[in-house]
Protein backbone atom coordinates (compact mmCIF):
# COMPACT_ATOMS: atom_id res chain seq x y z
CA UNK A 1 0.00 0.00 0.00
CA UNK A 2 2.68 2.28 0.93
CA UNK A 3 4.93 2.04 -1.83
CA UNK A 4 1.39 2.27 -4.15
CA UNK A 5 1.23 5.52 -2.78
CA UNK A 6 4.76 6.69 -3.43
CA UNK A 7 4.08 5.03 -7.01
CA UNK A 8 1.27 7.63 -7.75
CA UNK A 9 4.50 10.94 -6.88
CA UNK A 10 4.53 12.76 -9.87
CA UNK A 11 8.46 13.69 -10.19
CA UNK A 12 9.38 15.95 -12.42
CA UNK A 13 11.23 15.27 -15.66
CA UNK A 14 14.93 16.95 -15.63
CA UNK A 15 14.99 16.32 -19.62
CA UNK A 16 15.44 19.81 -21.31
CA UNK A 17 15.83 21.58 -18.03
CA UNK A 18 18.49 23.82 -17.55
CA UNK A 19 20.41 23.57 -14.42
CA UNK A 20 23.64 25.84 -13.81
CA UNK A 21 25.85 24.23 -11.60
CA UNK A 22 29.29 25.55 -10.12
CA UNK A 23 32.32 24.18 -8.93
CA UNK A 24 31.30 21.54 -11.77
CA UNK A 25 34.89 20.22 -12.35
CA UNK A 26 35.37 17.88 -9.76
CA UNK A 27 33.86 16.08 -6.84
CA UNK A 28 30.26 16.72 -5.86
CA UNK A 29 29.81 19.51 -8.88
CA UNK A 30 31.21 16.55 -11.51
CA UNK A 31 28.77 14.11 -10.01
CA UNK A 32 26.07 16.46 -10.34
CA UNK A 33 26.82 17.56 -13.94
CA UNK A 34 27.33 13.95 -15.24
CA UNK A 35 24.01 12.71 -13.16
CA UNK A 36 22.36 15.61 -14.35
CA UNK A 37 23.41 14.99 -18.14
CA UNK A 38 22.30 11.28 -18.47
CA UNK A 39 18.97 12.79 -17.63
CA UNK A 40 18.86 14.79 -20.38
CA UNK A 41 19.37 18.48 -19.07
CA UNK A 42 20.50 21.56 -20.36
CA UNK A 43 23.92 22.20 -18.43
CA UNK A 44 25.74 25.37 -17.48
CA UNK A 45 28.66 24.55 -15.93
CA UNK A 46 31.02 27.01 -14.24
CA UNK A 47 34.87 26.24 -12.64
CA UNK A 48 38.07 27.70 -12.78
CA UNK A 49 39.59 24.41 -14.81
CA UNK A 50 38.39 25.14 -18.42
CA UNK A 51 40.41 22.17 -19.81
CA UNK A 52 38.61 19.84 -16.98
CA UNK A 53 35.23 21.25 -18.07
CA UNK A 54 35.64 20.88 -21.83
CA UNK A 55 36.71 16.86 -21.18
CA UNK A 56 33.41 17.41 -19.14
CA UNK A 57 31.17 18.81 -21.77
CA UNK A 58 32.93 16.41 -25.02
CA UNK A 59 32.13 13.40 -22.49
CA UNK A 60 28.39 14.37 -22.21
CA UNK A 61 27.44 14.90 -25.65
CA UNK A 62 29.14 12.29 -26.53
CA UNK A 63 27.35 9.79 -23.86
CA UNK A 64 24.15 11.39 -23.78
CA UNK A 65 23.95 14.18 -27.03
CA UNK A 66 23.86 16.82 -24.05
CA UNK A 67 23.98 20.68 -24.59
CA UNK A 68 26.59 21.96 -22.53
CA UNK A 69 27.66 25.80 -22.05
CA UNK A 70 30.62 26.19 -20.39
CA UNK A 71 30.90 29.25 -18.48
CA UNK A 72 34.75 29.37 -16.71
CA UNK A 73 34.92 31.84 -14.28
CA UNK A 74 36.37 32.16 -10.27
CA UNK A 75 32.71 32.52 -8.26
CA UNK A 76 34.81 34.77 -5.94
CA UNK A 77 35.50 37.52 -8.77
CA UNK A 78 31.82 39.02 -8.43
CA UNK A 79 32.34 41.38 -11.84
CA UNK A 80 33.11 38.02 -13.82
CA UNK A 81 30.42 36.64 -12.41
CA UNK A 82 28.10 39.75 -13.51
CA UNK A 83 29.69 39.34 -17.10
CA UNK A 84 29.62 35.67 -17.29
CA UNK A 85 25.63 35.61 -16.33
CA UNK A 86 25.03 38.90 -18.49
CA UNK A 87 26.69 36.97 -21.44
CA UNK A 88 24.31 34.22 -21.40
CA UNK A 89 22.75 33.81 -24.77
CA UNK A 90 18.94 34.26 -24.93
CA UNK A 91 17.93 30.61 -25.16
CA UNK A 92 20.35 29.90 -22.03
CA UNK A 93 18.85 32.68 -19.61
CA UNK A 94 15.79 30.75 -18.15
CA UNK A 95 18.45 28.82 -15.47
CA UNK A 96 15.63 26.31 -14.07
CA UNK A 97 17.91 24.39 -11.17
CA UNK A 98 21.09 26.78 -9.73
CA UNK A 99 23.06 24.30 -7.90
CA UNK A 100 25.65 26.23 -5.45
CA UNK A 101 28.14 23.91 -5.04
CA UNK A 102 31.55 25.34 -5.10
CA UNK A 103 33.64 25.49 -2.00
CA UNK A 104 36.57 23.83 -0.08
CA UNK A 105 37.78 23.32 3.08
CA UNK A 106 41.88 24.97 3.92
CA UNK A 107 43.61 23.48 6.62
CA UNK A 108 42.61 21.76 10.40
CA UNK A 109 44.28 24.82 12.36
CA UNK A 110 42.87 26.14 15.73
CA UNK A 111 40.97 28.83 15.02
CA UNK A 112 43.64 30.86 17.43
CA UNK A 113 46.18 29.90 15.20
CA UNK A 114 45.36 29.36 11.56
CA UNK A 115 46.01 31.94 8.48
CA UNK A 116 43.40 34.64 8.03
CA UNK A 117 44.31 34.63 3.94
CA UNK A 118 43.09 30.96 3.98
CA UNK A 119 40.46 31.29 6.07
CA UNK A 120 39.01 34.46 3.60
CA UNK A 121 39.31 32.37 0.70
CA UNK A 122 36.84 29.79 2.22
CA UNK A 123 34.62 32.39 3.87
CA UNK A 124 34.85 34.65 -0.10
CA UNK A 125 33.73 30.74 -1.87
CA UNK A 126 31.84 29.31 0.58
CA UNK A 127 29.62 32.22 1.80
CA UNK A 128 30.19 35.17 -0.27
CA UNK A 129 30.15 33.91 -3.89
CA UNK A 130 27.07 31.97 -3.23
CA UNK A 131 25.21 34.74 -2.05
CA UNK A 132 26.41 36.60 -5.26
CA UNK A 133 25.21 33.63 -7.75
CA UNK A 134 22.22 33.68 -5.98
CA UNK A 135 22.02 37.39 -6.22
CA UNK A 136 22.66 37.11 -9.56
CA UNK A 137 20.09 33.64 -10.65
CA UNK A 138 17.19 33.84 -8.39
CA UNK A 139 15.48 37.11 -9.59
CA UNK A 140 15.10 35.88 -13.08
CA UNK A 141 13.69 33.09 -11.61
CA UNK A 142 11.51 34.88 -9.51
CA UNK A 143 10.40 36.83 -13.06
CA UNK A 144 9.90 33.67 -14.65
CA UNK A 145 8.18 31.58 -11.80
CA UNK A 146 9.78 28.26 -11.38
CA UNK A 147 13.18 27.76 -10.36
CA UNK A 148 14.97 25.52 -7.83
CA UNK A 149 18.23 26.52 -5.56
CA UNK A 150 20.03 23.92 -5.07
CA UNK A 151 22.95 24.73 -2.18
CA UNK A 152 25.69 22.53 -0.56
CA UNK A 153 26.09 22.60 2.78
CA UNK A 154 27.59 20.46 4.83
CA UNK A 155 27.13 18.18 7.89
CA UNK A 156 30.17 20.96 9.33
CA UNK A 157 26.47 23.45 9.30
CA UNK A 158 25.40 21.74 12.48
CA UNK A 159 27.85 21.88 14.72
CA UNK A 160 31.52 22.84 14.56
CA UNK A 161 34.58 20.28 15.10
CA UNK A 162 38.29 20.26 15.87
CA UNK A 163 40.26 21.59 13.72
CA UNK A 164 37.52 22.81 11.31
CA UNK A 165 35.47 26.34 13.44
CA UNK A 166 36.24 28.45 9.92
CA UNK A 167 34.66 25.97 7.91
CA UNK A 168 31.83 25.02 10.18
CA UNK A 169 30.82 28.78 10.55
CA UNK A 170 30.94 29.04 6.57
CA UNK A 171 28.47 26.31 6.31
CA UNK A 172 26.41 27.11 9.40
CA UNK A 173 25.87 30.37 6.98
CA UNK A 174 24.64 28.02 4.09
CA UNK A 175 22.41 27.06 6.19
CA UNK A 176 21.15 30.04 7.27
CA UNK A 177 21.40 31.69 3.91
CA UNK A 178 19.20 29.02 2.78
CA UNK A 179 16.87 29.34 5.17
CA UNK A 180 16.38 33.16 4.96
CA UNK A 181 15.82 32.51 0.91
CA UNK A 182 13.15 30.44 1.85
CA UNK A 183 11.66 32.59 3.88
CA UNK A 184 12.04 35.21 1.46
CA UNK A 185 10.48 33.27 -1.87
CA UNK A 186 7.57 32.31 0.29
CA UNK A 187 5.40 33.23 -1.89
CA UNK A 188 6.53 32.18 -5.07
CA UNK A 189 6.82 28.79 -6.24
CA UNK A 190 10.68 28.06 -6.07
CA UNK A 191 11.94 25.50 -3.96
CA UNK A 192 15.42 25.95 -1.75
CA UNK A 193 17.26 23.08 -0.85
CA UNK A 194 19.83 22.67 1.63
CA UNK A 195 21.74 19.23 1.13
CA UNK A 196 24.29 18.73 3.57
CA UNK A 197 26.84 15.90 3.12
CA UNK A 198 29.12 14.56 5.18
CA UNK A 199 32.50 12.41 4.71
CA UNK A 200 32.73 12.51 1.39
CA UNK A 201 35.76 11.23 -0.90
CA UNK A 202 37.01 13.97 -3.39
CA UNK A 203 39.74 16.02 -3.90
CA UNK A 204 38.21 18.21 -1.50
CA UNK A 205 39.84 16.28 1.38
CA UNK A 206 43.49 16.82 -0.34
CA UNK A 207 42.93 20.50 -0.37
CA UNK A 208 41.73 20.40 3.78
CA UNK A 209 45.41 19.23 4.06
CA UNK A 210 47.06 21.71 1.70
CA UNK A 211 47.86 18.93 -1.02
CA UNK A 212 48.95 15.58 1.22
CA UNK A 213 47.65 12.91 -0.09
CA UNK A 214 48.70 10.41 2.19
CA UNK A 215 46.78 12.36 5.14
CA UNK A 216 43.67 12.63 3.09
CA UNK A 217 43.78 8.84 2.34
CA UNK A 218 44.25 8.18 5.88
CA UNK A 219 41.20 10.21 6.59
CA UNK A 220 38.66 7.89 4.72
CA UNK A 221 41.58 4.49 6.28
CA UNK A 222 38.51 1.66 7.89
CA UNK A 223 35.29 3.90 6.52
CA UNK A 224 33.80 3.43 3.01
CA UNK A 225 33.05 7.04 2.58
CA UNK A 226 30.26 8.89 0.13
CA UNK A 227 31.35 9.81 -3.42
CA UNK A 228 30.36 12.53 -5.53
CA UNK A 229 28.00 10.27 -7.48
CA UNK A 230 25.85 9.54 -4.01
CA UNK A 231 25.72 13.41 -3.43
CA UNK A 232 24.84 13.54 -6.76
CA UNK A 233 22.11 11.19 -6.48
CA UNK A 234 20.11 13.10 -3.68
CA UNK A 235 20.34 16.47 -5.48
CA UNK A 236 18.51 14.77 -8.34
CA UNK A 237 16.50 14.06 -6.00
CA UNK A 238 15.27 17.01 -4.52
CA UNK A 239 15.11 18.56 -8.21
CA UNK A 240 13.14 16.07 -9.52
CA UNK A 241 10.42 15.80 -6.62
CA UNK A 242 6.51 17.04 -7.54
CA UNK A 243 6.70 20.51 -7.78
CA UNK A 244 4.24 20.54 -4.37
CA UNK A 245 7.53 19.19 -2.58
CA UNK A 246 10.06 21.53 -1.19
CA UNK A 247 12.77 19.43 0.53
CA UNK A 248 14.31 21.84 2.56
CA UNK A 249 17.78 20.02 4.21
CA UNK A 250 18.99 16.49 3.82
CA UNK A 251 21.33 15.05 5.82
CA UNK A 252 23.69 12.64 3.81
CA UNK A 253 25.97 10.51 5.43
CA UNK A 254 28.10 6.67 4.84
CA UNK A 255 26.60 4.24 7.29
CA UNK A 256 29.14 4.25 9.20
CA UNK A 257 28.42 7.78 10.31
CA UNK A 258 26.95 9.33 12.51
CA UNK A 259 27.84 13.04 13.59
CA UNK A 260 30.53 15.10 12.54
CA UNK A 261 32.64 13.84 15.11
CA UNK A 262 32.01 10.31 15.59
CA UNK A 263 31.65 7.69 12.96
CA UNK A 264 33.33 4.00 12.91
CA UNK A 265 36.37 2.25 11.17
CA UNK A 266 37.03 -0.98 10.74
CA UNK A 267 40.55 -2.00 12.07
CA UNK A 268 42.75 -3.29 9.06
C1 LIG B 1 32.52 18.14 4.36
C2 LIG B 1 32.05 17.08 5.24
O1 LIG B 1 32.54 15.69 7.30
O2 LIG B 1 34.39 16.90 6.30
O3 LIG B 1 31.61 19.17 4.23
O4 LIG B 1 32.71 18.11 7.51
S1 LIG B 1 32.98 16.98 6.64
Amino acid sequence: MYFCHINTLNFQKMKGKIVFITGASSGIGEGCARKFASEGSDLILNARNTAKLESLKAEFEGKYGSRVLLLPFDVRDRKAAENALASLPEEWKGIDVLINNAGLVIGVDKEFEGSLDEWDIMIDTNIRALLAMTRLVVPGMVARGRGHIINIGSIAGDAAYPGGSVYCATKAAVKALSDGLRIDLVDTPLRVTNIKPGMVETNFTVVRYRGDKAAADAFYKGIRPLTGDDIALTVYFAASLPEHIQLAELLVMPTNQATGTISYRKKE
